[in-house]
C-alpha cells in the first residue's frame, strides 16, 4: 500500500492563518493538523480546518457553471456564460449608464489573494460608484479611524500581544472569532501566556464570552456606548495629568489636545454610567492601569465598529491609546511591517477615494475606497431613476444573510436584470443569480495572506500552491474575474477596449508574479520563492516601531481631535442624557460556523442548533417567557422565531443571536444548513441603522421585542 502523502498549507477559513499538515490519498485530503512545526501557529487549529476536505467535496457544491432557468439551475459552459454575462452588463452600461451594475465582494475575497487582485481591475472596467463590499458590516470605521488619524487607512494598528501586560478587550470575542484586526493564531495560549507572565486581561463586552471566562476581570457594557465609556475614561487621563508624561503624545501628537481634553470633561465617569452600566470606580481604575503600566492595550473590534457610533469608538480607542502612551510601543498598539507593504500602498490611494468624497445616490451615504456601504445596497436597487442599480455582480458574498434587512434584500435581488456569482454554493443570495460561476475552493488554490499579514502579531509571510486538483468546471476567481473583465471592455466604448492589453498582461502575470513583484519591494526584500521555501510560516519578527515613517508619507502628526469627531459631541451628548432602549440586539459568532457559509459540513453541525437567542433571566421573568420555549424576535423590520436560551450570561436589556443562520429559505441547495433549526438574525436588523460617520451598518443594538411565538 502507499503511504498517504503529508503536505503543509495555510488554513484560508479566517483571519488566524494557521499552519496545517494535510494528509492526502490518492489526491484526496484524508486529514487535516495543526503543524506543530510552524513557527506562528504552533500546531494550533480550530474545528473548522477539519472540514475543508469536506468543504471541497460538498455534495452540494457547484462543480460548473449555471445558468438559472424557470426549471431551476441548469449547467451551462463557461464560454458561453461569460459572453452572456458580459454583453448584458455592456448593453444595460450603455443603456442604463454605468452606475447600474453594481459589485459586491464578500469576506472569503480576503483569504484569496487572486480574487482580491483582480476586484479593482474589473471595478475599473465598469466604471460606476454602486460598489459594495462585507468591510462595511465589519472593519471600515477601523479603516476610517485610520485614514483620519495616520492618513493611511491600511495602516491599522495591532495589539502586541505577545508582549503586553495588560490587555482590555472591548467588544470581541478572540477566544471564538481567533481574533480579529489581528491575526493570533494559537490565541487561547498566546492570551494565557500574558497571565502566566504576570499580566492582566480585562473584558468589557454586553455578554460574558468565552474571552470574557478565560480574563482576570469582567464587565457589562451596554451595546453602542462605548463612545461615551473611551471619552470618560480619557477625562480621567487628563485628570491625572497622564497627557504630560505620555511619549507618544510629544513624538505623534498634532493639534488638537486642548480640544480633546475639553471634549472629554463633558463626560466625567458619573456623567456616563447610567448609559454604559460600568461604574465610575471601574472606568477611573482601567484608565488609570492601562497608564501606569508599561505595556497595556485598549483594543476593540466588531463590537466596537458595528454600531452606532464606530468611526467615534475607533478614533477614541486610539486617541486613549495615544493619550496613554501605549501607541507604537512594545506592548502597546503597533503598526505590523508586511513583506508585501500594504500599508505603503494604501498611502498611494487618491484624496478622490477618501471618506465622503461621493455620496450615495439615494441616502447620501459617504464612499471610501471607491464603495458605498452596504446600508445604501438596498435603496439603491429599490429607488427608480438614473442610476439605479440592475445588475449586481458577486464574489464570495452572501448579503441576504449578512447584511441587514436580509428578508427584504433578497426581494430586491429578485427584481434585478442580471445577478451573477462567483461563489460555490446555491444559497440565501446566489439562489437569484442567472449565473453562478463556481471558483476553487480550499486547498485547490494558492495562499499568501496578501491582506492579512499587515495585521500579524508577529510580521509574517507565508505562500502555498494548491495541493489537490480543482473539478474540471471551476476556475481560479483571479481568471474568472479578469476573463470577465476583459469581455466587458470588448464590449464597450473605445475608453474600455484601451484596458485590453493592460488586462491581458495581469492574466498572463497572474498573482504570484504580482505578489512576487510587492515582496522584491517591499520592506523585507523578499522573493516569493523565499517565502515558499519556510513551509512552516516564514517569522519576521514581533512588532516594530512604525509609527514615524507612516506619518512622512501623508500626515506629519496625528491629529488629537479630528473635525469629525467634533462633529459628534452633540449627538454623543444626546445618547448620555438620554433613557436606553427597553431590549437591545447584539449578535455572536459560534466556533463550529464561519458567518454564513460553514453550515453545510455535517461534522460541524453536530448536536442542538447554535442559533438561540439568549436572554437574561430579568428580561425574561417581566415577559413570562421561559428557556427552551420558541419565542418571536420582532423589530419595525421583521421578525424570526427562535429557540429562547434563558442566561445571565448576557447583560439584562440584550438579547443575542449568532449571525448566519437560517439557511432554509427557498431554493437553497444546502443540505445539512437548511435541515438546522435557526433564522437569520439580520432578518429583524434595519438597514437604516448606521454609524454616524462612515454608513457601516450598525448591527448591534437594534431596539426589538421578544414575546411568545
Ligand atoms: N448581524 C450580523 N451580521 C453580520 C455579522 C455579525 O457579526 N452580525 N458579521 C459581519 C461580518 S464581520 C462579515 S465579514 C460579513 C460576511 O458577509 P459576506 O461576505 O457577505 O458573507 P459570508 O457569510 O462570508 O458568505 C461568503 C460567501 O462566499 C462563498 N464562498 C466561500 N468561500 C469562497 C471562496 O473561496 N470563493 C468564493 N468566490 N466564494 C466563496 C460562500 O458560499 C458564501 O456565499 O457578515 C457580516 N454580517
Ligand atoms: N468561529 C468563527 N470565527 C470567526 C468568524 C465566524 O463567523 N466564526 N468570523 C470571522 C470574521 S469575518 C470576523 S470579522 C471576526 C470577528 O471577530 P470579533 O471581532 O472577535 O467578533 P465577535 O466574535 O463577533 O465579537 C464581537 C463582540 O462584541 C460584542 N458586542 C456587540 N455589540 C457591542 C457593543 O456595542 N459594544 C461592545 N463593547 N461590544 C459589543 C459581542 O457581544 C461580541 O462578544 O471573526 C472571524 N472569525
Ligand atoms: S482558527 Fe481560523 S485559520 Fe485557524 S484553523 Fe480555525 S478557521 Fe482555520
Ligand atoms: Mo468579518
Amino acid at each position: 500500500m502507499l503511504e498517504n502523502e503529508i503536505r503543509t498549507h495555510t488554513c484560508m477559513l479566517c483571519d488566524a492563518n494557521c499552519g496545517l499538515r494535510v494528509e492526502l490519498s490518492e489526491g484526496r485530503v484524508v486529514g487535516v493538523r495543526g503543524n506543530p512545526d510552524d513557527t506562528f501557529s504552533r500546531g494550533h487549529i480550530c474545528p473548522k480546518a477539519a472540514a475543508i476536505g469536506d468543504l471541497m467535496e460538498d455534495p452540494d457544491r457547484v462543480r460548473t457553471p449555471l445558468r438559472r432557468t424557470a426549471k431551476g439551475f441548469v449547467e451551462v459552459g463557461w464560454e458561453e456564460a461569460l459572453n452572456e454575462i458580459a454583453q448584458r452588463v455592456a448593453d444595460l452600461r450603455r443603456t442604463r449608464g454605468a452606475d447600474a451594475v453594481a459589485t459586491y465582494v464578500g469576506n472569503p475575497t480576503v483569504h484569496d489573494y487572486g480574487a482580491a487582485l483582480a476586484i479593482l481591475p474589473l471595478r475599473a472596467v465598469l466604471g460606476g460608484k454602486n460598489h459594495f463590499s462585507a468591510l462595511s458590516v465589519d472593519t471600515l470605521p477601523r479603516m476610517v479611524a485610520s485614514q483620519t488619524l495616520y492618513g493611511v487607512g491600511s495602516a491599522t494598528p495591532v495589539p502586541d500581544i505577545d508582549r503586553t501586560d495588560l490587555l482590555v478587550v472591548l467588544g470581541s470575542n478572540p477566544m471564538v472569532s481567533n481574533g480579529s484586526g489581528m491575526v493570533s493564531p494559537d490565541i487561547r495560549n498566546r492570551l494565557r501566556a500574558i497571565q502566566e507572565r504576570g499580566g492582566r486581561i480585562v473584558v468589557l463586552d454586553p455578554r460574558r464570552t468565552q474571552t470574557a471566562k478565560a480574563a482576570d476581570e469582567f464587565h457589562f457594557v451596554r451595546p453602542g456606548t462605548d463612545a461615551l465609556l473611551m471619552f470618560a475614561m480619557i477625562e480621567h487621563l487628563f485628570a491625572q495629568g497622564h497627557h504630560l508624561r505620555s511619549a507618544a503624545v510629544k513624538q505623534f501628537g498634532g493639534a488638537g489636545l486642548d480640544a480633546l481634553q475639553a471634549a472629554a470633561a463633558r463626560f466625567p465617569a458619573e456623567s456616563v454610567e447610567a448609559q454604559t452600566g460600568v461604574a465610575p470606580e471601574t472606568i477611573r481604575r482601567l484608565a488609570d492601569e492601562l497608564a501606569t503600566t508599561p505595556k497595556a492595550i485598549i483594543y476593540g473590534r466588531m463590537g466596537t465598529c458595528v454600531q452606532a457610533h464606530g468611526v467615534a469608538t475607533t478614533l477614541l480607542l486610539d486617541l486613549f491609546n495615544l493619550v496613554a502612551g501605549n501607541l507604537d510601543h512594545e506592548g502597546g498598539i503597533r503598526f505590523g511591517t508586511p513583506a508585501a507593504d500594504l500599508l505603503r500602498i494604501g498611502a498611494l490611494v487618491p484624496k478622490s477615494q477618501g471618506l465622503g468624497m461621493a455620496r450615495s445616490r439615494v441616502d447620501g451615504l459617504p464612499g471610501f475606497l471607491g464603495e458605498f456601504p452596504v446600508a445604501a445596497l438596498l435603496p439603491e436597487i429599490e429607488t427608480e431613476g438614473h442610476g439605479q442599480i440592475r445588475a449586481l455582480l458577486l464574489h464570495a458574498g452572501n448579503p441576504v444573510a449578512s447584511n441587514p434587512n436580509g428578508a427584504r434584500l433578497a426581494k430586491a435581488l429578485s427584481t434585478l436584470d442580471l445577478v451573477v456569482a462567483v461563489d460555490m454554493y446555491i444559497n440565501d443570495t446566489t439562489r437569484h443569480a442567472d449565473f453562478i460561476l463556481p471558483t476553487t475552493v480550499g486547498f485547490e488554490r494558492s495562499h499568501y495572506p496578501l491582506l492579512l499579514a499587515a495585521q500579524g502579531v508577529r510580521d509574517f509571510a507565508s505562500f502555498h500552491r494548491p495541493i489537490v486538483a480543482a473539478p474540471a468546471g471551476v476556475r481560479e476567481s483571479f481568471d474568472i474575474l479578469l476573463d470577465l473583465a476583459s469581455r466587458v471592455a470588448a464590449r464597450s466604448g473605445a475608453a474600455r477596449r484601451a484596458s485590453a492589453p493592460a488586462l491581458r498582461l495581469m492574466r498572463k502575470l497572474g498573482p504570484n508574479r504580482i505578489v512576487d513583484a510587492l515582496l522584491r519591494v517591499g520592506p523585507h526584500k523578499l522573493r516569493l520563492a523565499d517565502v515558499e521555501a519556510e513551509p512552516n510560516t516564514l517569522d519576521l519578527g514581533p512588532l516594530q516601531a512604525r509609527l514615524r515613517e507612516i506619518l512622512r508619507w501623508k500626515h506629519k502628526a496625528v491629529p488629537l481631535f479630528p473635525p469629525m469627531l467634533a462633529e459628534q459631541l452633540p449627538a454623543l451628548e444626546a445618547l448620555r442624557d438620554s433613557a436606553h432602549e427597553p431590549l437591545v440586539l447584539i449578535s455572536r459568532r459560534t466556533l463550529r460556523s464561519n458567518n454564513s457559509w460553514m453550515h453545510n459540513m455535517a461534522r460541524l453541525q453536530r448536536g442542538k442548533t447554535r442559533c438561540t437567542l439568549e436572554m437574561n433571566p430579568a428580561d425574561a421573568a417581566t415577559r413570562g417567557l421561559e428557556d427552551g420555549t420558541t419565542v418571536r424576535l420582532a423589530s419595525e423590520v421583521g421578525d424570526v422565531q427562535v429557540p429562547l436560551a434563558v442566561t445571565d450570561a448576557v447583560m439584562p436589556g440584550v438579547v443575542c443571536l449568532p449571525h448566519g443562520f437560517g439557511q432554509n429559505r427557498e431554493g437553497v441547495k444546502l443540505r445539512v444548513a437548511a435541515a438546522q433549526i435557526g433564522a437569520s438574525v439580520n432578518d429583524v436588523i434595519d438597514h437604516r441603522r448606521t454609524d454616524a460617520i462612515s454608513g457601516t451598518s450598525a448591527l448591534s443594538g437594534q431596539p426589538v421585542t421578544v414575546t411568545t411565538a
